[in-house]
């Protein structure tokens, strides 16, 4: 019998057999569809309309669910985005497509002037980027999508052409981005984390001086609601910390710069879900670097270490969660984001430790298993929360996701399958939505967005793969071969 779905559509490469007992044909095909209308032939854009270019850490989601279909394309969105790398390591957060006209995206290419403003920097010059980078997804993506076909991934040396690249960007965030000088990264930018608007960056944000309204010309506004979007004031600010690191040549100043060291500028902030993405994708070299034959153990040494330092300096007993840390004013910054959650896809976790975050995330704060049906970005009880705003208490299919993985890995089996049933009902009812209502799952923002039918097909096909062939507390804590 023929097993492979009729009607959906087919990638190039091997398709994966797919078996209907096994997920709701429905939601696979139209899931797959959204990846097949973002293909651009080398990589896959957010959202033809709002994102119309290739995103860092939305490429490693969507290669994640990629794999499930193709995984030659989703190793070749992966090496597309590695080949933009600079040379200092780091991995821009936007590779620019250059068919795409200049005012279909704010900050366009002309703004970040890569290729020359970026120079010294190592920028590359036959392709143009951003010049800032987004969460380390990328070697935990690389991971999964080999186990997703290992005959086809060694037939091409997929993991020995990207290995040198994903170890020259954690060198690049562990050496260039350590501000704090306590070993954790920071990130420069909102637009670095990943949850822009989100108001853990109020108070840091707050300090920079926005650039006018009329110096530069938004594209967003025409996609989604204004009331959705961040405010005009918000994106001043982003302008004004983007041109001043462009125009600093890109260049970072490692080493506890501390209060007074504006050299890095005046945003520069320690956050949970950056630094745990960060120790996962180290574990996941690990691995990665043993398969190829050699030995993998001084990168677990170092998620060990990471990890020690992500709970002496962002755990924060009071809120039962981890909290960002303003590196310029040097404090906590104390708005419970869920980016505050999302170690607890960690195995390395203290088993108490992993316990108050399962109940901060169903307590009143998220509201899982109880008021939300998918956990908000924003604390439901924070005075910014706001159901519908960016980032500020929406609720994303990348978080939940990982989420979802982090109750499964801590045995929270009961939470993750309701999790797990709940993305799944709410990424088909809201058309693949790019964030929803938390209360109700009202679709927000782009339609058909890439990385929530990307994680869509991860739910449905590869349940038992994380368990097995992902970081499970075992493989981290004893096997060390
Ligand atoms: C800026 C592409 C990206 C995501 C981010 C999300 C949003 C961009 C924007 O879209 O950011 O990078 O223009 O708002 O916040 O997480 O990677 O989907």
């Amino acid at each position: 019998m023929d097993r492979t779905v009729p009607r959906a559509p087919r990638p190039a490469g091997r398709t994966v057999a797919y078996d209907p007992s096994a997920a709701p044909y429905g939601l696979h095909v139209r899931a797959a569809a959204v990846l097949e209308a973002g293909w651009t032939g080398s990589s896959t854009v957010p959202s033809r309309g709002l994102y119309p270019h290739q995103w860092s850490w939305d490429s490693a989601f969507i290669a994640i669910g990629l794999r499930h279909l193709s995984p030659l394309r989703a190793q070749t969105e992966l090496e597309t985005l590695l080949a933009a790398q600079w040379a200092d390591g780091r991995v821009p957060h936007i590779v620019f497509n250059p068919s795409v006209p200049l005012d279909a995206y704010f900050p366009s290419p002309d703004f970040w002037r890569s290729s020359t403003a970026g120079r010294a920097a190592g920028a590359p010059r036959t392709v143009q980027t951003s010049g800032i980078v987004q969460p380390p997804v990328h070697a935990l993506a690389a991971w999964l999508v080999h186990l997703a076909d290992p005959g086809l991934s060694r037939a091409r040396g997929f993991l020995a052409r990207v290995a040198p690249r994903l170890a020259a960007w954690h060198r690049y965030l562990l050496h260039r981005r350590d501000l704090g000088g306590a070993g954790l990264v920071s990130v420069v930018h909102p637009w670095e984390q990943g949850m822009d608007n989100s108001p853990c960056w109020d108070r840091p944000l707050s300090r920079v001086t926005p650039a006018p309204a009329r110096s530069f010309r938004r594209a967003d506004l025409a996609h989604g609601s204004p009331a959705d979007r961040p405010t005009d004031l918000d994106y001043g600010r982003y302008v004004r910390l983007a041109a001043g690191y462009r125009d600093r040549g890109y260049a970072d100043e490692p080493g506890g710069a501390g209060r007074d060291g504006r050299s890095s500028g005046d945003f520069a902030v320690e956050d949970p879900a950056f630094n745990a993405l960060l120790i996962a994708s180290e574990q996941a070299l690990a691995r990665i670097v043993r398969e190829l034959g050699a030995d993998g153990s001084a990168r677990l040494d170092r998620a060990e270490r990471l990890t020690a330092a992500l709970l002496e300096r962002l755990w924060d007993p009071a809120a039962g969660m981890f909290l960002c840390r303003d590196v310029r004013a040097g404090e906590p910054i104390r708005e419970r984001g869920v980016s505050g959650l999302v170690p607890l896809l960690l195995p390395g976790l203290p088993r108490d430790l992993a316990a108050t975050l399962v109940r901060t995330v169903c307590g009143p704060h998220f509201g899982l298993g109880g008021t939300t049906r998918l956990v908000p970005s924003y604390d439901l009880l924070g005075e910014a929360f706001d159901p519908h705003r960016y980032w500020r208490g929406p609720a994303w299919f990348n978080t939940n996701w990982l989420l979802e993985r982090g109750l499964r890995l801590h045995g929270e089996r009961g939470r993750a399958d309701a999790l797990r049933k709940g993305l799944l009902h709410t990424a088909g009812a809201s058309g693949f939505a790019e964030y929803v209502d938390p209360y109700t799952g009202q679709a927000c923002g782009a339609a058909g967005f890439g990385w929530t039918a990307a994680l869509t097909l991860d739910l449905l096909h590869d349940r038992p793969a994380w368990d097995r062939n992902g970081l499970t507390a075992n493989e981290q804590r004893g096997d060390r071969g």
